[in-house]
């Protein structure tokens, strides 16, 4: 490939001749149009391109702390970085997919006709990069040279969106090189708008994050929080679900995850899919076990038939709240020891960070600081005359996994890793066991879609509703549900290594108790593995595996060193069975008006719902199975 493009004359406007060699460098006329597009568009006082060099990498990291975006800490390579108070958080309701009149959607998925969002958004864009620094960046989602990468743009006014980036995604200046002038790869243009004297977004009522899939892009305007503004984290993650889905892989919201059983020389690796804070990173965190990554993997089948995950990350961008010694000794030890790190939405004292329960006395918090709100004063009020706490509860922190302990040492292979176990879990007090194993491949897909959840404080909106979140993934789907699950039930039915699928609940209550620790869900996993290598026995119920309790009895012995009680067993591993019946019922209401829901999943509907049925209306013991 020669191509060569003339002078790039109306980039000169924007860029000196040195940014503009780096952009002609990659020898891509789609990549120089996006940038010509958009720059001429937004209109910055100049823009900066930046390569895998480690010296444009650090200009951009010394512009976010120059430009007022990220502040110093006192401990060497901490940064703090505040996001508007009315943007702590995905917003939902501004974030909208494109679309055409042939394009199908499920119910549910906020959508805008295509010609009308893009007149809106364009408008927004004209000029609202005056005054500001356009930083143009090349990515890659997955480790490079894989058969998983995929190249991505990212052009915005944030130098903290670019920072962030870099802490969590693989350079791919040099990777774009090797695209050989194809446009087969994604963009995303942000601006934070107009920024007030704190550097946060000013209008934020003209939010807006569009979702173009015909052209693989993305337009994202007038926000901050990572969610909303970083291109390469759930804004990726749609147009990579549309790719997926129309190809035959997957991209899901999975965390991905080596289980090591103490004693046995083998490490056995998971995906797992949980919704916004309902346990995910801290799964990923389990000691004794290596992460490969906390939120976003894609799947393929390899030429022998296994199903083979990459993390399309190469950090965590983490809630900080309840991050503390004793529930998170390996990412509180990160946070607290010198490194690159961006904490976000935490409250700052003497160059100090303060989150919610971080595991020191309250006494020790200091009464006024600074944090998302500004100035923030012990006793404060919000609007409805609720008081403001020391943080955010979305609060968080942005690191590279190579900086964990834990961080698997195949997290970069190209080839990815071959996944034995997929986990689904949700936040569910009443209904559902600690741990259960999926009857096959098509009950493992089903108990995936009937993940449900309280609501958190990672959306905005009310926390504390239940609310169905089937594969963690309803916020991310571009695509008719009933299409997902069928392509999700023929990935499985196509591999001959298949995974063994789990549900798992670390939320369960007895008396508005949790029956188990938090610490416990070590043990769901490791029986879990052990169930992959044929070493368990189970107990076949309706809803799925459950596991007996002598090897329940023997893990908590051999973990934690701790006594099993029958009772706690029986209190865990009785089946409910009129919640399931109830839940069942949710579900139907939920499916049945969705178009095209494959006829695999209400098979393994209907078969759990008879089984359940014969049971009777009451909770039955593990014994009774
Ligand atoms: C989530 O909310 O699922 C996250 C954080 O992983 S965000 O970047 O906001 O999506
Ligand atoms: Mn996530």
């Amino acid at each position: 490939m020669t191509y060569r493009r003339g002078t790039l004359d109306s980039l000169s406007e924007y860029m000196d001749r040195e940014n503009l060699e780096k952009l002609k460098a990659i020898n891509n006329p789609h990549v120089e149009k996006q940038v010509e597009r958009f720059l001429t568009l937004c209109k910055p006082d100049k823009a900066t391109v930046i390569t895998d060099d480690d010296a444009d990498i650090d200009y951009v990291r010394q512009l976010s702390i120059d430009n007022g975006e990220e502040h110093l800490l006192a401990m060497e390579g901490h940064t703090i970085h505040w996001d508007g108070y009315q943007d702590q958080a995905r917003d939902k309701g501004n974030t909208k997919v494109l679309v055409t009149p042939e394009m199908q959607m499920s119910k549910g998925i906020n959508t805008i006709p295509r010609e009308e969002g893009l007149e809106e958004i364009l408008g927004y864009m004209d000029g609202i990069m005056k005054g500001k620094e356009c930083i143009i960046r090349f990515f890659s989602l997955g480790p490079t040279d894989s058969r998983f990468t995929l190249c991505a743009l990212q052009i915005t006014d944030s130098a903290y969106v670019a920072h962030s980036e870099d802490i969590l995604y693989r350079k791919g200046y040099e990777q774009f090189k090797k695209l050989d002038g194809s446009k087969e790869f994604f963009t995303f243009i942000h601006s934070a708008g107009e920024v007030d004297e704190r550097k946060t977004t000013v209008n934020i009522d003209k939010r807006r994050i569009y979702i173009d899939l015909l052209d693989n892009k993305v337009y994202t305007v007038n926000n901050q929080y990572a969610g909303n503004s970083l291109g390469l984290k759930k804004l990726a993650l749609r147009l990579a679900v549309y790719k997926a889905n129309n190809e035959d892989w997957l991209s899901e919201h999975m965390l991905i995850m080596g289980v090591k059983p103490e004693g046995k020389d083998r490490t056995t690796y998971f995906t797992g899919a949980y919704p916004s804070a309902c346990g995910k990173t801290s799964t990923a965190m389990i000691p004794g076990q290596s992460i490969v990554g906390d939120d976003i993997a894609y799947l393929k089948m390899d030429d022998k038939g296994n199903c083979r995950a990459v993390n399309i990350e190469q950090g965590v961008f983490g809630i900080i709240t309840d991050v503390n010694p004793v529930d998170d000794p390996f990412i509180y030890k990160t946070l607290t020891s010198p490194r690159e790190m961006v904490f976000s939405n935490v409250m700052v004292k003497d160059g100090k960070p303060y989150w919610l329960n971080m595991g020191i006395p309250e006494e020790k918090y200091p009464s006024d600081g600074l944090n998302h709100i500004g100035k923030w004063e012990k006793g404060m009020k919000d609007a409805n005359g609720k008081e403001i706490g020391v943080a955010h509860k979305n609060a968080r922190y942005t690191i590279r996994i190579n900086e964990l302990e834990n961080a698997d040492p195949h997290f970069n292979d190209p080839e990815g890793l071959v996944i034995d176990g997929v986990l689904y879990g949700g936040r569910d007090s009443d209904t559902n066991v600690p741990v259960s194993q999926a009857l096959s491949w098509e009950h493992g897909v089903y108990m995936g879609a009937i993940i449900e959840s309280e609501t958190t404080s990672a959306t905005l909106g009310q926390a504390g509703v239940r609310k169905s979140s089937p594969m963690a993934i309803m916020d991310f789907m571009v695509i008719p549900f009933g299409r997902y699950l069928n392509n999700h039930i023929e990935f499985g039915n196509k591999l001959t290594r298949t995974p063994l699928v789990f549900s798992t609940n670390y939320f369960l209550k007895n008396e508005g108790k949790y029956t188990n620790e938090k610490v416990d869900k070590k043990v769901w996993l490791l029986w879990a593995e052990g169930r992959v290598h044929g070493e368990y026995d189970a107990i076949e119920t309706p809803i799925g595996y459950i596991p007996k309790y002598d090897d329940l009895k023997a893990l908590f012995k051999q973990v934690f060193d701790r006594e099993y009680t029958e009772e706690d067993y029986h209190q865990q591993f009785s089946i409910r069975v009129t919640k399931h019946l109830e839940k069942l019922a949710r579900m139907e209401e939920l499916y049945s008006d969705e178009d095209g829901i494959p006829e695999g999943f209400w098979a393994v509907h209907n078969g759990i719902k008879d089984g359940l049925k014969k049971l009777g209306k009451k909770t039955l013991p593990p014994s009774h199975f």
